[in-house]
């Protein structure tokens, strides 16, 4: 098993932490590809709870190397303090890497993000406002700053230059803020240089050469499929690419690579932020659905949207990132209910559509179809097999599996890493 791609499959928080630590064991190298310190992977490790935003969740396991790969955009300080955080409660951090082509979030990007969404009122996308897209809009538009940059002190003044020439004018005479001094900045980040320089590598070479001597490499998402700058409900999304093609880009490896996808996949529905959700609740299910899950941001701490599960989106899932095996996640936050209903399709204008619509206002549109499952009462934690679960809760794993389109491999029935139920 050369390299392979855990992702989420939603819209994010479905548990892809825990999985990517379930399997840090049995793996060399754990690789964060896209994104940056919007995400929040919750671990947990015996009494132990450990939320990470930056880092790869392979962070936590000895003997597994960390790697920042050059899709991910980095905010030095919340970097180093999310390793001095790790450092105090006794965890290794010394083997991370980190690439020189990653993007730096300056603090100038922080303030662009949060001005733009007070901009927008009603219209705002519900980001993290930790300067994620403008970080990415930089990149793209090739003023953005890369980790290398904070080694030539005369090159990252003069990107900096640039960078700050048109926001300036947008912050002041827009948006009526104070301009940023470019000496400010550089200051900043020369501080920051010398305490990442020992991590700072060719990650996609160290990877290729890895990979080359069969070592096992984990390409780790944040974020989910539907929050896909490309494949996702654009506008409300994220800026970058947590689908499987993006695992490539972000990391500097081909796909050829790759032998393995597995969409992480909760066993209900949550969305952070704005934008459409066919199964959303807004009732007493819906706020018990959060409760029993705690389904609050582990960056924003805001309350996560909550809906029954939806197959359109699962199959989606599996046809834009070629998944070869789902991870069946919070098994457990359903029981007790007496019957689950799923969305095993959409009613769009009075049609049935089966599969997930591109246009947008169809899917603003789209009207859940639900069939409706039995439940089970039985407390699900201590199952460690498929056979150990109640007949109804089997029931519900095999209804979703057929529905959504690619085996699911293993079933989380808590939060522990040991809480999950394996199958072969
Ligand atoms: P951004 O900040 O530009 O990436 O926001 C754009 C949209 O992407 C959503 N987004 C997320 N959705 C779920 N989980 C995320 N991570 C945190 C968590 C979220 C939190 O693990 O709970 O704490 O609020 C995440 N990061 C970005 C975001 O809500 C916007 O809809
Ligand atoms: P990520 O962003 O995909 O890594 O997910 P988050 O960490 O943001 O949110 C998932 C939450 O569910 C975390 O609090 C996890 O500890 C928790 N979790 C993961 N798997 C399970 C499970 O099978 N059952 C329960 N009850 N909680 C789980
Ligand atoms: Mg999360």
């Amino acid at each position: 098993m050369p390299a392979l791609v855990l992702l989420g499959a939603q819209w994010g928080d479905e548990g892809k932490g825990k999985a990517t630590d379930l399997l840090g064991g049995s793996v060399d190298y754990v690789v964060r590809y896209q994104g940056g310190n919007n995400a929040g992977h919750t671990v947990v490790v015996g009494d132990q709870k450990y939320a990470l935003h930056l880092l790869p969740s392979g962070i936590l396991t000895p003997g597994c190397v960390p790697v920042i790969g050059n899709g991910v955009v980095v905010d030095p300080s919340v970097l180093l303090s999310e390793l001095s955080g790790l450092n105090e409660r006794g965890v290794d951090t010394s083997k991370l890497l980190i690439s020189g082509n990653a993007h730096i979030i300056t603090p100038y990007h922080v303030t662009v993000d949060k001005v733009t969404e007070r901009f927008l009122g009603s219209r705002k996308i519900g980001t993290t406002g930790r300067g994620i897209g403008p970080t990415y809009a930089d990149k793209i538009n090739r003023v953005g700053i890369r980790v290398q940059d904070l080694y030539d002190e005369s090159i990252l003044t003069q990107k900096v230059e640039a960078a700050l020439d048109v926001k300036n004018q947008v912050l002041t005479k827009l948006y009526n803020r104070r301009a940023i001094t470019v000496h400010q900045v550089v200051e900043e980040m020369l501080e920051y240089a010398e305490q990442l320089r020992p991590y700072v590598v060719d990650t996609a070479l160290v990877l290729n050469e890895a990979l080359a001597q069969d070592k096992v490499v984990l390409l780790e998402g944040g974020q989910g499929t539907l929050l896909d700058i490309d494949h996702g409900t654009y506008p409300f999304v994220t800026s970058s690419n947590p689908t499987a093609g993006g695992a490539c880009t972000g990391a500097g490896i081909g796909p050829t690579k790759i032998s393995r996808v597995i969409g992480i996949l909760k066993a209900y529905t949550t969305r952070v932020g704005a934008g459409p959700f066919p199964t959303e609740l807004l009732d007493a299910d819906g706020e018990a659905l959060r409760r029993i899950g705690g389904e609050r941001g582990v960056t924003t701490g805001r309350d996560r949207r909550c809906g029954w599960f939806d197959a359109v989106i699962a199959r989606y899932a599996t046809r834009i990132n070629g998944l070869t095996d789902f991870f069946l996640t919070k098994l457990d936050v359903l029981t007790g209910w007496e019957e689950i209903p799923v969305c095993v399709a959409y009613e769009i204008d009075g049609k049935r559509v089966d599969e997930l619509p591109y246009s947008q206002t169809d899917f603003h549109h789209a009207k859940p179809v639900y069939e409706t499952l039995p439940g089970w009462s039985e407390d699900i934690t201590s199952a460690r097999s498929f056979a150990e679960l109640p007949k109804n809760a089997q029931g519900y794993v095999k209804a979703l599996e057929e529905m959504s389109g690619a085996r699911i491999s293993a079933i989380g029935v808590g939060p522990g890493r040991d809480e999950t139920v394996q199958i072969n």
